[in-house]
């Protein structure tokens, strides 16, 4: 796993709001991630409705004649029910990177998920991710880890630079209508958007408050990505329920620190790895 980051890494992560890292992950980890991302999915939508089969392209995700069900299957918190999952997704070199490119002090898991676009895929509207979430930051972060070349054709990233500088955190619906988030951000039409393409194994981390979206699946085959989006340790509950589980929800005031190690696990601190026990590790 490519870890080293420049200091031109960090800047241009701090200035643009997103980083292609290239070779992000070698070839035999790009396979582990795979076949840990499908098993991992394949578990959870039998799980959830019955034989998930990708080459006949049944999603068993709701209604699958909807226009999001056609976006991508999307199957989240997978570190929660997949052994193989949460020992990727625990990983402190993950959390180590993408704190280092927030430029905080510690980083949690707020959610992975897997998004696969399918073939022919519907495109995934402009959007922001922090206002959906149960905490409000601007130094919440994304890693999206290409598990198939994504490509102009088939449904790369695409950001508009910048705009992590000025977003809202209110929140936009995600819907069919890919440009909807320029009706609350009509300033944003004058820029101009920047496609992210990455071949498998690289990674692309973007800020929470980037926008981003991803064109159609122009291509027979899947688009397949395993992303986990992190939330800065000492973050605090903004009355969102999101994917909070419902008792941990009504158990919380608006300010309380999300800091509940199940739910949210600490998967790398600057004082954690810099104490004597850490160390000694290695
Ligand atoms: O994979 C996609 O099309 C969208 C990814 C995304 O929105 C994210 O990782 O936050
Ligand atoms: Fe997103």
């Amino acid at each position: 796993m490519r870890t080293q980051l420049s200091s031109e890494h960090i800047e241009q992560y701090q200035r643009d709001g997103f980083l292609l890292l290239e070779g992000f992950l070698e070839a035999d980890e790009l396979a582990h991630w795979r076949a840990t991302t499908e098993d991992a999915v394949q578990q959870r939508l039998e799980a959830s409705r019955g034989s998930y089969n990708w080459s006949k392209n049944l999603t068993n995700q709701g209604d699958p004649n909807e226009f999001y069900a056609q976006v991508f299957t999307q199957c989240l918190r997978l570190a929660d029910t997949h052994a193989g999952m949460r020992a990727l997704m625990l990983d402190p070199r993950l959390g180590e990177v993408a704190a280092t490119l927030a430029g905080v002090d510690g980083i949690r898991i707020w959610h992975d998920q897997a998004l696969f676009k399918p073939p022919y895929g519907n495109p995934t509207s402009w959007h922001l991710d922090v206002p959906y979430w149960s905490f409000s930051s601007r130094d919440a972060i994304s890693i999206w880890v290409a598990l198939d070349d994504a490509t102009l054709e088939n449904g790369c990233l695409w950001y508009l630079p910048g705009t992590h500088q000025q977003a809202r955190y209110d929140s936009v619906p995600i819907g069919a209508n890919i440009r909807d988030l320029f009706k609350h951000y009509p300033e944003w039409l004058q820029i101009k958007a920047v496609p992210a393409p990455a071949r498998a194994g690289d990674a692309v981390f973007h800020n929470g408050l980037t926008a981003h979206g991803a064109g159609a699946n122009m291509t027979p085959g899947s688009r397949r990505a395993m992303a986990c989006g992190y939330m800065p340790d000492g973050a605090t509950f903004n009355g969102q329920r999101n994917i909070l589980p419902q008792e941990y929800f009504e158990s919380l005031q608006e300010g309380d620190v999300l800091n509940d190690d199940v739910q949210n696990p600490l998967i790398w601190s600057r004082a954690a790895s810099q104490s004597p026990v850490a160390a000694s590790l290695g």
